[in-house]
């Protein structure tokens, strides 16, 4: 079962959801041979000693406290919405979670489609949006990106962003360092929320960089990256 709590944005409230999300069906035989107790094993955080060496050595080398190279903004979009429709989303918009599990009025989603709603990316330093951007970078070029997801437009919602084909360290969320650093390709931005990343460079080609919720993909947020 799916149990979370989901934000009816309208009123700022939380209720309950649940979805049943598969099935489990345990066999009467015991398996054939022992297995290590599960109990002890889970009060331990795994490691990755190696991981963390390297990512160590990366950073040093990487000046992760410098200004951002590039910015994206994450914003919104609408044109020749109902009346009724345009009220709501302002109305919606006096709320957030900081991750949203579920949606509580998917009526607002499915009343929209992309012939209303423009989901964008903005790059601040020249105003080009989704597939207008284009990044250009060197293999081995690390960028420190810094993303931001406007609080302000209608109907903000959270964006999966995700990078094909490069990997990148969470550095801060909302200007507090990360110290749990790992190796990444997406990252959640939730609604007026900053991240900054590291990006590392190192995959030649042209690769696409997008929010990971199908709709919004669909309705523009998406542009691509070349590493020569
Ligand atoms: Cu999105």
């Amino acid at each position: 079962m799916n149990r979370v709590r989901v934000l009816d944005r309208l009123f700022g409230r939380f209720v309950p959801e649940t979805d049943t999300l598969g099935v489990v069906v345990v066999d009467a035989e015991p398996p054939p041979r022992p297995h290590p107790d599960p109990a002890r094993s889970f009060d331990t955080l795994a490691a990755n000693r190696k991981v963390q060496d390297e990512i160590t050595r990366y950073l040093r080398e990487a000046d992760p406290n410098r200004p951002p190279d590039h910015e994206l903004v994450l914003a919104m979009e609408t044109h020749r919405l109902p009346f009724l429709s345009e009220r709501l989303m302002m109305l919606d918009s006096a709320w957030f979670a900081p991750v949203e599990w579920g949606a509580a009025m998917p009526a607002m989603n499915w009343a929209t489609t992309g012939k209303e709603v423009r989901w964008v990316l903005r790059d601040p330093a020249t105003g080009k949006e989704n597939n207008d951007i284009g990044w250009h970078f060197r293999r081995g070029d690390v960028i420190k990106l810094r993303i931001a997801n406007e609080r302000a437009v209608l109907h903000g919602m959270q964006h999966p962003i995700h990078l094909h084909g490069q990997r990148f360290l969470v550095l801060a969320v909302n200007g507090k360092r990360n110290d749990n650093l790992a190796w990444k390709d997406t990252v959640l931005v939730p609604s007026g929320a900053t991240v900054d990343l590291l990006v590392d460079l190192s995959n030649p080609g042209t690769w696409m960089l997008h929010c990971h919720i199908a709709e919004h993909l669909e309705a523009g947020m998406m542009t691509t990256i070349t590493v020569d």
